[in-house]
Parts: C-alpha cells; sequence; structure tokens
C-alpha cells in the first residue's frame, strides 16, 4: 500500500534515461516537468518529438506532451518530487565528475520546499547521494536534511540506478527490479512509492551507498565477465584454438557460462562505471581493473591482426562490417567497431569499405578517409573481411564469398558448428 502521493514530478536531465522515465511517469498521469539545459531538446519535446532514438519512445512522447503531462523547461520549478538522471562521465585518470549532479543540486535547490523528496538515478561512486545532500544543505540553509534530522528531515534524498538495456528502456523500465537506497528509512519507503505508480518489478529497499554500489557491482561483473572471454580470444590465437568452438564447448558444463570475446567494449556504462569503483578502492579493486585494462586493450589486438592480414597483399580491399557498440543500434558512440576502423584508416592498409546498416552516411570521423558501402557489395571486392558488430542484416552475407577471403572475424557471428 502506498502512503506518499506524488502529483507533480521534475525530471532533471532528458537523455536516454531521463526522457524515458520521464515519460513513463506521465503515462500514468503524473505531471511531469522535464527539465534539461539543452534548448533544443527542451523545443523537439515540446512539440511531441525526441532527440534521441529509442523503439516507440517517439509515439509515447508525442501522446503525453499532447494530454498535457509532460511539459519540458530550461529550468527547474516546484514538484513533489525531483528526480536526478544526468551524466557522470569521468575526468583525467579515471576519476568520475560530479559537476553535472552539482550542477542539477544548484539549479533545484531554490525551488525545494517541506516534504519533497529528491531521487539520484545517474551513476555515480559511493556516498554521491551524501555529497548531493551536503551541496543542498549548504544552498538552503532553512531546511533540514537527512544528514541533520534523520527521518524527521524536511528533505528527503534516496538514490535509484537505473538498470534498462538500450533499445529495451520502455520495457525494462516497467518490468525490471529496482533497487531503492533511502539515505532514510523514510526516504526509501517514498522513493519506493513513487517507483510503484510505474514499475511492475518489485522495490528492494536499501540504503543509499549500498545501492550505488549495486549499480556499479552491475555492470564491473558484466565486464570482469567480458574480459575473461576476451583474454581467452587472446590466449585462443595465440594457441591456434578457434575460441568460439572452445567457448562453446565449455558452456556445456552444467555450472559454466561464459560470455562472447568481441572487438572490445562499448557503450557509456559498462566501459565507465567500473573506474568509480576503481577509484574509491584502488588498492582493492585488482580484477575489476584489470578487467577494464583487458577489454580496452581488446580493439589493439583487433587492428594488429589486420595489420597482419594486409601486409600479405598489395594494397588489399578490406570490407569492415559494423560500426556500433553492439548488435541491431545505430548508436556509434563509445564503440569499439568506430576507433577501430578510424585507426586502421590512419595507418593507410589499403582501400576500406565500411558497412554500417543503421546509419545513412558516414560519421565525421571517418568522411574521405573511407568509402561508405554496403555488405554485399564490400565483400566482393574485399580481400580481408572484418566482422566488428554482429548485426542481423550480416546473417545474409553468402558464405561461400568468404571462403576465398581472408576472415576475422571479431564475433563469432560467421562460425558455426
Ligand atoms: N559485449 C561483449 N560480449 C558480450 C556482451 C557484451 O563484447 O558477451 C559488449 C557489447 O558488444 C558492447 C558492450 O559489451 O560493446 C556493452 O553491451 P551490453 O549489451 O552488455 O550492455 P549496455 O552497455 O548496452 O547496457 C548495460 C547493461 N548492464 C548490464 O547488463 C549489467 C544495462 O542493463 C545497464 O542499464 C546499462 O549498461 C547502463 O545504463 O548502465
Amino acid at each position: 500500500m502506498t502512503m506518499y502521493k506524488f502529483n507533480t514530478v521534475a525530471m532533471i536531465g532528458l537523455g536516454y534515461i531521463g526522457l524515458p522515465t520521464a515519460t513513463v511517469l506521465a503515462s500514468r498521469g503524473v505531471k511531469v516537468i522535464g527539465v534539461d539545459v539543452n534548448q533544443h531538446a527542451v523545443d523537439t519535446i515540446n512539440r511531441g518529438q525526441v532527440h534521441i532514438v529509442e523503439p516507440d519512445l517517439d509515439g509515447l512522447v508525442h501522446h503525453v506532451v499532447k494530454e498535457g503531462n509532460l511539459v519540458a523547461r530550461t529550468t527547474p520549478q516546484e514538484a513533489d518530487a525531483f528526480i536526478i538522471a544526468v551524466p557522470t562521465p569521468f575526468m583525467d585518470g579515471h576519476k568520475p565528475d560530479l559537476s553535472y549532479i552539482e550542477a542539477a543540486a544548484r539549479a533545484i535547490a531554490p525551488v525545494l520546499r517541506q516534504g519533497n523528496l529528491i531521487i539520484l538515478e545517474s551513476t555515480s561512486p559511493v556516498g554521491a547521494t551524501e555529497q548531493l545532500a551536503g551541496w543542498l544543505a549548504e544552498y538552503r540553509t532553512d531546511l533540514s536534511f537527512p544528514q541533520q534530522a534523520g527521518d524527521a528531515a524536511d528533505i528527503q534524498l534516496a538514490y535509484c540506478p537505473e538498470r534498462v538495456l538500450p533499445g529495451h528502456v520502455l520495457r525494462e523500465l516497467v518490468e525490471n527490479d529496482r533497487i531503492v537506497g533511502g539515505m532514510t528509512t523514510k526516504a526509501a519507503e517514498m522513493a519506493a512509492d513513487l517507483y510503484q505508480i510505474f514499475v511492475r518489478g518489485e522495490c528492494l529497499l536499501t540504503d543509499s551507498r549500498t545501492a550505488e554500489m549495486a549499480k556499479l557491482t552491475e555492470n564491473s561483473f558484466r565486464d570482469v565477465n567480458i574480459a575473461f572471454a576476451n583474454e581467452l580470444s587472446l590466449i585462443s590465437d595465440k594457441l591456434g584454438i578457434n575460441v568460439w568452438e572452445l567457448i562453446e564447448l565449455a558452456n556445456r558444463h552444467p555450472r559454466v557460462n561464459i560470455l562472447k570475446p568481441g572487438p572490445g567494449v562499448g557503450g557509456h556504462c559498462i566501459a565507465v562505471d567500473p573506474w568509480f569503483i576503481v577509484d574509491s578502492a584502488p588498492k582493492e579493486a585488482r580484477i575489476i581493473r584489470t578487467a577494464r585494462e583487458v577489454n580496452d586493450n581488446k580493439p589493439h589486438h583487433v587492428i594488429e591482426q589486420v595489420a597482419r592480414a594486409a601486409d600479405r597483399f598489395k594494397n588489399p580491399v578490406i570490407a569492415c562490417l559494423g560500426l556500433s557498440f553492439k548488435a541491431d543500434i545505430d548508436d556509434l558512440r563509445e564503440s569499439p567497431a568506430m576507433d577501430i576502423v578510424a585507426d586502421l584508416a590512419e595507418r593507410d592498409l589499403g582501400r576500406m569499405l565500411v558497412v554500417e546498416p543503421h546509419i545513412d552516411k558516414l560519421p565525421n570521423k571517418l568522411e574521405g578517409k573511407v568509402e561508405f558501402s554496403n555488405a554485399e557489395e564490400a565483400i566482393e571486392q574485399a580481400d580481408i573481411v572484418l566482422l566488428l558488430v554482429d548485426h542481423k542484416q550480416f546473417k545474409r552475407v553468402r558464405r561461400e564469398k568468404l571462403q576465398t577471403r581472408v576472415v576475422i572475424d571479431t564475433r563469432g557471428f560467421f562460425w558455426s558448428r
């Protein structure tokens, strides 16, 4: 049974997490004020359109804006609850950069009132929610915060990480279990009531530090496991073993489940979050740090493989299949495939034909350096075929075409028993 009511919620940050969350809340009848410093994003949303790509989001945004339940603005206004979903990149030396959270604190401080709940959703190092509460207490000396008054504080704060998979955000927002970490018990209970407006999964209550660490742990778990697979691919190359066959066989063990090697780990989370743990506990986080290094090194290994293959030809044609950071999406940011292609182009190894079915033209970084092509044409002309992303479109590639070419298959896409 819910105790706390939230009629208006302000979402600070309308990016890949903030906008879908704001939209789903609004679709449940909550009045949502979306806040973003990006005027273009605000204008786009207020027209009922989207500035990011996520399946089915456009239709839902259109609907909630038309109904008047979602309004975007560049500055916050009063609300019952504030959810902060701003970026937390890292700075030099892999140190977390909390400046966007600090800016959000500055922006909401003037409009806070007694009884408010503030939820931090941005992936953050352990202690960030307490830090946020500290900043707010400096700006608003007239209000009390959990570090001063516990459950009786005027303002309550909680940390509730998102864990949705890009490409499945609208479904996972509703279905996934949610970790709700309060700075106080009351904060956790309030936040759980808010999430229960749209979450069908379970809300699991804990404290804010455990919740912060849980988010980092989930992505580090995946990073460490991918690193194990990537390390196996290097060892197998050295020992003349087919890593895909090796993993398939080992995975027949009832308690072994090895992930897939690839050209490296991309995206905005898995390659970043583990560093927040390393930064907080550098001496202790040894496997986590090494996993990051192993995964970051994988693109160099692929580049060396291609360079060695290219040495065997005079002016080879190299077909590169895929640029995005993982299969069946159009997101080229933080993509190892992009880095590999850009590096190979710089080395001038031969003619490079690049295929990415999810975009219409080459990204600026590659413009003029490689040729944009389609899979069939590129493979037809190629001496070397480099498979970087396992897009489903590449399933149509005719295997016999590959037999006369050097194939470097970073995802085991063309391999089968
Ligand atoms: N990858 C491999 N081998 C694998 C699996 C993935 O090389 O076996 C690579 C992918 O190609 C990609 C990268 O890892 O380059 C990351 O892809 P992903 O699909 O594992 O994850 P993301 O970054 O799209 O989303 C992750 C998810 N976290 C976990 O699965 C623990 C998602 O649930 C989080 O919400 C998201 O990070 C986030 O925002 O933190």
